[in-house]
């Protein structure tokens, strides 16, 4: 089927009809540019603008979630759904739309866009205020969603493996800013990225304030070692993946024993395997760490299960759009 008699099909069926106009959008008219979801309806790609005032931008006051598309079902939308409300808590931002409309708008701007598999960026924004830190002059929040396609990493990721290395820069403390907080506020993981590249690596190790490994610019990590899974706990630094998780229920299928616990760099140095999680990359195998070589330099067959797995899951599971 054409991905535009599909598109087509499936607007007569669903909350958005083909005729209305949406509020603040418009009516579509032409496929083959991305629509946006901004303020309530769809924009074209070109007049998905937001505010120089938006605190989003003025002081990255705002909360987002990367999330997969697999074969026309969006994977762990209710986790990421979830783990949106959570962070608008932790920031006492006020989210005025309930779950039901967040996952629908989601669902529908795959829809709208035609997509089968595809990565969705959904924000909120504290929404447009005045100069100045607090957030009380900032009355309406803004949910904007950009569905697009997926830009893969290389299978040599996934064949070889990474090689990855440890950077200078800490990830916050919880003190500081809880990590598990996924604000628009990146830059602590975006100054990571900057020191792994200007040295040749894509993907970088952030220890904690105390100098355990808390996890890298936007993935988690994980060790094997004599048959144990290991990651670091969550109070380490890193984020609650949704990916995470889901290796942590993959380990649980393959009875391989999970435990989290504070992990050193001699830790990851010396484990048989080593994997990251990842919306975007999914799991994807390291085979160099430090210089250290981790196992005997190739993915290893119990992080390729790993792999397998959670394709298998992916395919499988997820809310239909
Ligand atoms: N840690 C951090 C700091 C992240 O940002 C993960 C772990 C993995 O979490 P999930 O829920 O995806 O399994 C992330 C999320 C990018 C990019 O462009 C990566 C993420 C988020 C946004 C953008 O590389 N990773």
């Amino acid at each position: 089927m054409q991905p535009q008699t599909l598109v087509l099909r499936r607007f007569s069926l669903n909350w958005l009809s083909y005729e209305k106009p949406l509020k603040g959008g418009k009516i579509l008219s032409t496929l083959g540019r991305m629509k946006v979801y901004l303020n309530g309806g769809f924009v074209d790609e070109a007049e998905a603008k937001i505010s120089v005032f938006d605190h989003g931008l003025l002081y990255g006051d705002g909360i987002f979630e990367g999330i997969r598309l697999y074969d026309r079902c969006v994977f762990k939308l209710d986790e990421h759904l979830e783990r949106l409300e959570y962070s608008a808590k932790a920031l006492l931002l006020d989210m005025p739309w309930s779950r039901e409309t967040i996952s629908e708008a989601t669902c529908e701007s795959c829809r709208i866009n035609g997509l089968t598999d595809g990565y969705i960026r959904l924000l909120v924004t504290r929404g447009v205020g005045t100069l100045g830190l607090s957030p009380n002059t900032c009355k309406e929040p803004q949910l904007i969603i950009i569905a697009d396609k997926i830009q893969l990493y290389p299978d040599s990721f996934y064949e070889e493996g990474l090689k990855i290395i440890t950077v200078p820069t800490r990830r916050m403390n919880p003190a500081t800013l809880p990590p598990m907080i996924k604000s628009l506020n990146y830059v602590n993981n975006i100054l990571a990225k900057i020191e792994a590249q200007h040295v040749g690596y894509q993907e970088a190790i952030m220890l904690n304030d105390q100098g355990y490994v808390a996890e890298c610019t936007g993935d988690n990590i994980f060790i094997l070692h004599k048959g144990k899974v290991i990651t670091p706990k969550t109070s380490s630094g890193a984020l609650k993946g949704i990916t995470r998780q889901v290796a942590v229920e993959i380990a649980d299928d393959l009875g391989l024993p999970l435990v989290e616990e504070n992990l050193t760099r001699y830790d990851i140095w010396n484990a048989d395997e080593c994997f990251l999680t990842g919306t975007a990359a999914e799991i994807i195998p390291v085979v160099e760490v430090d210089a250290r070589v981790v196992g005997d330099g190739k993915p290893g067959p119990v992080t390729a299960q790993f792999l397998q797995r959670f394709r298998e899951k992916a395919t499988r599971e997820g809310t239909f759009i």
